[in-house]
């Protein structure tokens, strides 16, 4: 039987690493894709899988991720993205909202376009996109990373509608308050506290565990069940706003 072959973008930390163990366990061969070379080293030596360091916006980047997975893929992970900032819309800062689209909507689309054929040519093709709660309501502050959600969301769904007849599944998680080592760090710029505030009296955050869980879930169904899309969140987020804290 040939070896099953997953890629996942983002794979340094987290959701993204979490997600590359968690699709080793099951028995996949995992290439592991992020920009931070000893970290996607160590990861793809602990896990058995093959390190490419990459970065999602960058088109020649993904060129050598595509030649480095060649002509058959199984399940290709878009998990790399991100927030930067938590500004209202009149004090944005242009720079941080290009970011913030370039990994989130043109970043996928890259890799996704470089690597369809080789999920297509697998017979059963599976792409999962992690989105974000975020790209299903607003909420005050968070319009570039909203904003750039919604477009992870929006290109998901068109992805489906375009690959209708082909053998390969589009399908979304979409994660709620998950406590990570870097998400809430990277969207402060590196303030501590303001990232641990998130998190405040949340008796249980999702955990990038959890996520991996649910992605490699929706990775690993047969082939005719697409999972159009997750929504996953802690009990103690009924809602974006309604969040349970014991302080
Ligand atoms: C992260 C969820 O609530 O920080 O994608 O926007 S949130």
């Amino acid at each position: 039987m040939t070896t099953r072959r997953a890629v996942v973008t983002g794979a340094s930390s987290g959701i993204g690493a979490a997600t590359a163990r968690r699709l080793a366990a099951e028995g996949f061969e995992v290439v592991c894709a992020a920009r931070r070379t000893d970290r996607v080293e160590a990861l793809a030596a602990e896990i058995g899988g093959i390190p490419v360091v990459c970065d999602v916006t960058d088109a020649a980047s993904v060129e050598t991720l595509a030649e480095a997975v060649g002509p058959r893929l199984d399940v290709l992970v878009n998990n790399a993205g991100g927030a930067f900032g938590m500004s209202p819309v009149a004090e944005a800062d242009s720079d941080e909202w290009r970011r913030m689209y370039d990994v989130n909507v043109i970043g996928l689309m890259q890799v996704t376009r470089a690597l369809l054929p080789a999920l297509i040519a697998s017979g059963a093709g599976v792409v999962v996109n992690v989105g974000s709660t975020a790209g299903r309501v607003a909420y005050e502050g968070g319009a570039g990373y909203t904003a750039a959600k919604h477009g992870t969301k929006v290109v998901t769904e068109t992805l489906r509608l375009e690959l209708y007849d082909q053998p390969v599944r589009i399908c979304e998680v979409a994660p709620g308050m998950v406590r990570t080592d870097e998400f809430s760090l990277v969207r402060f710029g590196g303030d501590q506290e303001r990232a641990d505030a998130v998190y405040a009296g949340v008796p249980d955050p999702l955990t990038a565990d959890d996520v991996a869980d649910a992605i490699t879930w929706v990775a690993t169904r047969p082939p005719h069940v697409n999972v159009d899309e997750l929504v996953i969140r802690p009990r103690a987020q009924a809602a974006q706003h309604k969040v349970h804290r014991v302080l």
